[in-house]
């Protein structure tokens, strides 16, 4: 059953080095005061378009970009945090989500199709389809060689192209890490609702390592770590969507609070201090940032 501590792994956090666990807050941080920042702007409509944030669900990307250094990313339409995390431009997002012509697709793509293509980071952008980054990542993996991670939703994990494409790696021993980051909701829709099985479960069957856990950073960063060693392989992550699917109202509070479970946990470390003033920093930049 899902929760916040669901397949937890409760001594990760202590065997972690701390500047990995402040980096992997930095970027929690960073995620979540931009998307704040978003909301203030469809609040005073200097964005006028739909916004898929990423609030609540930032331990996912933050952990895995400290697993993944350097791995290509092929995500779907809630990637504000991916991008963040994985060391996209935050002026660039802000400029796409402004519709102006220095954002990271020229202003024309929006939200939920962010890419990036430079030095630090190859990233490319959802287009329409839920799961179609499934197919591609896979293929980018086959021609490319290099590592690749690919970002699914618990919806998107009901695409029938998907299957084929997660036994193609299977049997081609591609090095892709599959996330299936479980909101457990498709727009509206429970995964009680629309499913009896797991995509973890589908994954074992063709023979591919896969486990459900929490969205622990510690946790997640820990299981990427493994798991890179065996890939292809699966990670469905239990996560907690804070507001709307698209745009920026909320139904009630959600299911668990993440990040106010790590700064508790970030104080038993002795790390409340750092961890305090590295929100600070986060918040006044993004501020600073939108201000602009
Ligand atoms: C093939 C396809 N079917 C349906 C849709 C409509 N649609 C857009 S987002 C979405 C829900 C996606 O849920 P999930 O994959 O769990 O991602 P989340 O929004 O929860 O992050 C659906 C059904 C679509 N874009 N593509
Ligand atoms: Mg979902």
């Amino acid at each position: 059953m899902r929760s916040a501590d669901f397949n937890i792994r409760w001594n990760c956090a202590e065997t972690t080095a701390q500047e990995t666990s402040l980096e992997m807050y930095r970027s929690i941080c960073r995620s979540r005061f931009f998307d704040q920042e978003v909301i203030r702007a469809v609040q005073d409509r200097r964005i006028t378009y739909q916004v898929y944030l990423s609030i609540g669900q930032e331990t996912v990307s933050a952990a895995l970009a400290s697993a993944l250094a350097g791995f290509m990313l092929f995500t779907q339409h809630r990637s504000h945090a991916y991008y963040l995390a994985f060391g996209g431009s935050p002026e660039k997002l802000r400029d796409e989500l402004l519709g102006t012509p220095s954002g990271t697709s020229g202003g024309r793509a929006g939200s939920n199709c962010l890419q990036c293509h430079d030095e630090r980071l190859t990233m490319f952008g959802h287009h329409g389809l839920i799961g179609e980054n499934v197919p591609q990542a896979v293929g980018a993996a086959l021609g490319s060689g290099k590592e690749v991670l690919c970002v699914m939703g618990d919806g998107a994990a009901e695409e029938d192209y998907i299957y084929p494409s997660l036994g193609f790696a299977v049997t081609h021993k591609l090095p892709v890490l599959f996330i299936c980051d479980d909101n457990d909701l498709s727009i509206l829709t429970k995964t009680s609702t629309r499913r009896s099985w797991k995509i973890s479960d589908v994954a074992k069957g063709i023979g591919m390592p896969a486990v459900n856990i929490t969205d622990d950073p510690w946790t997640i960063l820990a299981t990427a770590q493994e798991l890179q060693s065996t890939l292809p392989a699966l990670i469905n992550v239990y996560s907690c969507r804070m507001h709307w699917h698209v745009g920026i109202g909320t139904d009630g509070p959600p299911e668990w609070d993440r990040l106010s479970l790590i700064e508790q946990r970030l104080s038993e470390l002795g790390l409340s201090t750092l961890s305090r003033q590295i929100r600070r920093e986060e918040q006044a930049a993004m501020e600073q940032l939108w201000e602009k």
